[in-house]
């Protein structure tokens, strides 16, 4: 499992010469994350693992765009500056710096990214969901503030402002299903949250179902309280359109810092019995993200953990909630062991297990099944309170891309692409101080290619293009 030492990055600095398209510079020290404002190279050697034929199903498929990526400004889309800054840049983004194997073809990913702005001045900017919530075939945007006490909706693609609820306080995670079939989703809320235990913070749980016009008022029913109830989900445990609802609270209700070393509970809800069951209590520390996904490639949906115990995945089988620890994660010393955030992708044929680690962590690592095991590599370790992740194959390459962002030292998006030699590459997707909250990977336009979605503690709600 993850006992083993990790497989470190090896790195290379931009260096900031132009050099002809093709052209390779080798070596160089580590300095990520530096003032060369191109892209740094990791690299490094994956081993292969078994063939899984499993694809996650919320992935739309996916042709290969056309090549057509010359901006008139021959810059990089968003990047601010002047033309000579452009320009400058465009150069360095064609200029590959390998360690190792070279790898020239498979980067510039960022180049098919076209930024666009939806909306700024978000206080308190927390979470985006895309799901369509007026039955037009087009994803919108659910949008959660932390301070704001208004749930809205950003309506594709005049991106018109809904309100569903008011008088809200302290909202900190929501998702969304259509649980009832009729087309626009039912959305399951957790608010009044806060690290800190007060009768002013009491961890609602709350389902919202839309009236007769989706853009007005919806009604809220609170259907119980958990303090510090923190990530919530639907999961189709039975793929029959009937999802349990699934609470994480962030740590137990007794848990102290720094070690927060007391078991973590883990809930669910049947719908409209709405009785709080326990799926499990073995979790410990810091819980964060939680990832659905057919597993097992048949209707059901199941859902992986993330916890300072590690990455665990959780399957409703025969009426049981069965658990199994895939890996522990970082096997540093306690409390900065176990994972943040996990999202399940795909490689070829092959399953893509990628996460955050530890919590809140500086490192981005990618899992290979081999031999039974999965196999831990660290493809970036120079991160700071990297916060969310996502997955998609924006290139059609049949290899999925991962994004991440950080809400420490640059606060910047990244992204990060495989090639066919193992070559894992990271460029920059937004450059802003978006300092990213959460990202989503959806085609927002349409168009059969998968775009990124991202906001953040900069207030502002931002999509980026594939084209
Ligand atoms: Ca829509
Ligand atoms: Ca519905
Ligand atoms: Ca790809
Ligand atoms: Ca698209």
């Amino acid at each position: 499992m993850s006992g083993r030492a990790p497989a470190k990055a090896s790195y290379s600095p931009l260096v900031p010469e132009p050099k002809s398209e093709g052209q390779a510079t080798l070596g160089g020290t580590r300095d990520a994350g530096s003032s060369a404002p191109g892209r740094t190279v990791i690299s490094i050697t994956m081993s292969k693992s078994p063939a899984s034929s499993h694809r996650i199903h919320r992935r739309h498929e996916q042709s290969l765009a056309s090549a057509s990526r010359n901006q008139e400004s021959g810059g990089i889309p968003g990047v601010p500056g002047t033309g000579l800054m452009r320009v400058g840049l465009a150069v360095m983004l064609c200029v590959a710096m390998v360690t190792g194997t070279a790898s020239l073809a498979t980067a510039q990913v960022t180049e098919r990214m076209a930024e666009h702005t939806i909306a700024t001045g978000l206080d308190g900017a927390y979470q985006v969901l895309p799901i369509d919530m007026n039955r037009d075939q087009r994803p919108d945007l659910l949008f959660l503030s932390r301070t704001d006490a208004e749930l809205v909706w950003f309506e594709n693609p005049t991106w018109q402002r809904h309100v569903i609820a008011t008088g809200l306080s302290s909202m900190v995670y929501l998702d969304a299903a259509d649980t009832d079939g009729d087309g626009i989703p039912e959305v399951a809320l957790a608010h009044g949250f806060s690290n800190q235990l007060s009768e002013e913070f009491p961890g609602n749980i709350s389902i919202l179902t839309h009236q007769e016009d989706p853009a007005a008022l919806w009604s809220i029913r609170e259907i119980d309280r958990m303090p510090r109830s923190h990530r919530i989900r639907f999961v189709d445990t039975e793929g029959n359109g009937k999802p349990v609802v699934v609470v994480l609270p962030i740590t137990g209700v007794e848990a102290v810092g720094p070690d927060f070393r007391t078991p973590v509970p883990i809930f669910y809800y049947h719908p409209g019995e709405w009785t709080r069951m326990t799926l499990t209590e073995a979790e410990e520390g810091q819980m964060h993200g939680a990832f659905v996904t057919r597993w097992d490639g048949s209707q059901r949906e199941a859902f992986l953990n993330a916890s300072s115990l590690g990455i665990t995945l959780n399957r409703y089988i025969n009426g049981k909630w069965m658990r199994e620890t895939l890996t522990k994660g970082d096997p540093g010393p306690w409390p900065r062991s176990g994972a943040s955030d996990i999202v399940v992708g795909a490689l070829g044929q092959d399953r893509l297990l990628s996460a955050i680690e530890p919590f809140h962590g500086n490192q981005i690592v990618v899992y290979a099944r081999t031999e039974g095991t999965w196999q831990r590599q660290v493809i970036d370790d120079s991160l700071e309170n990297t916060h969310t992740m996502a997955v998609a194959d924006l290139d059609g390459d049949g290899h999925d891309e991962i994004i991440a962002g950080v809400r420490g030292g640059s606060k910047q998006v990244f992204l990060y692409t495989r090639d066919t030699s193992g070559t894992w590459t990271r460029e920059i997707l937004d450059r802003s101080e978006l300092s990213p909250t959460v990202c989503e990977t959806v085609d927002l336009n349409v168009d059969g290619l998968i775009d990124v979605v991202c906001t953040g503690d900069a207030g502002s709600l931002k999509w980026y293009e594939n084209r």
